[in-house]
């Protein structure tokens, strides 16, 4: 039985007084035990602030990237032994705006993967198709190959331990949300690459999630849960989007 799990990713959003805010309206609604799995992640600069507003709360922490490189000379990098030391629990590998707008190959991605792995963080690699490799018929050749790069860098045995984010590329941001049909489809198949260890990793679903079709999402076979971004900036949105995965 897979956990839920329900990963906020703020992008390049926030300030001091918004993410007080913010964070302070999610937690008082959402306390005590539940049966998702629940992380949020904030822009680097701000997970000191957030680490300590999540307090004792089962919220866990993590960054939105992570530099595949150990340290050193590495400008404007973050490293993963950094945000392990910080106290964070998982790192954001591959999201679709770091591959376009910074050119991250899949072979970065999967270096990325493999140092978050390193410090303990669980990567949540991100992979999805554009619109043009869908009106091509290329998704499952696309999700595949992102994914075989990690595989080739792994093994497949290390990614027992992640958790994968499908977001196809032209429903991220764009209200577009692809089916919930459309999306088990890739999800029944990114589990069936992985094998063995399919059956144990948690498959979340992004792109345009938000409290009005997070159920139906969720209760396909193969959706554990979603990494949300713009609702995960309206905590009501949010804890509505989390409530639905419970
Ligand atoms: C996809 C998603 C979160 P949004 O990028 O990673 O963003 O929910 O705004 O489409």
């Amino acid at each position: 039985m897979r956990r839920p799990l329900v990963v906020a990713n703020w992008k390049m959003n926030g300030n001091l007084a918004d993410n007080r805010k913010l964070l302070q309206s999610f937690l008082a609604s959402w306390q005590g035990v539940h049966h998702a799995e629940v992380g949020i992640c904030p822009p680097a600069v701000y997970l000191p602030q957030a680490i300590e507003l999540l307090g004792q709360t089962n919220v866990e922490l993590g960054a939105q990237d992570v530099s595949a490189a150990e340290n050193g000379a590495f400008t404007g990098e973050v490293s993963a032994a950094m945000l392990a030391d910080i106290g964070c629990q998982f790192a954001l590998v591959g999201h679709s705006e770091r591959r376009e707008y910074h050119a991250e190959s899949d072979q970065l991605v999967a270096r990325k993967f493999k140092a978050a792995q390193s410090h303990k963080l669980t990567p949540i690699l991100c992979i999805g198709e554009s619109l043009q490799q869908r009106e091509a018929g290329e998704t499952l050749m696309v999700v595949g190959e992102q994914l075989k790069a990690v595989i080739d860098e792994v093994g497949r045995a290390a990614i027992a331990s992640s958790v994968i984010a499908y977001e196809p590329v032209w429903a991220i941001g764009t209200g577009l949300t692809a089916t919930p049909e459309q999306a088990q489809e890739v999800h029944a198949f990114i589990r069936e690459q992985l094998g063995a260890v399919g059956n144990s990793v948690r498959i979340l679903y992004g792109g345009s999630v938000k409290p009005s079709n997070a159920a139906e999402l969720f209760s396909q076979a193969d959706i554990d849960g979603a990494l949300v971004g713009g609702a995960s900036l309206n905590s009501d949105d949010f804890y509505s989007i989390c409530q639905a995965a419970e």
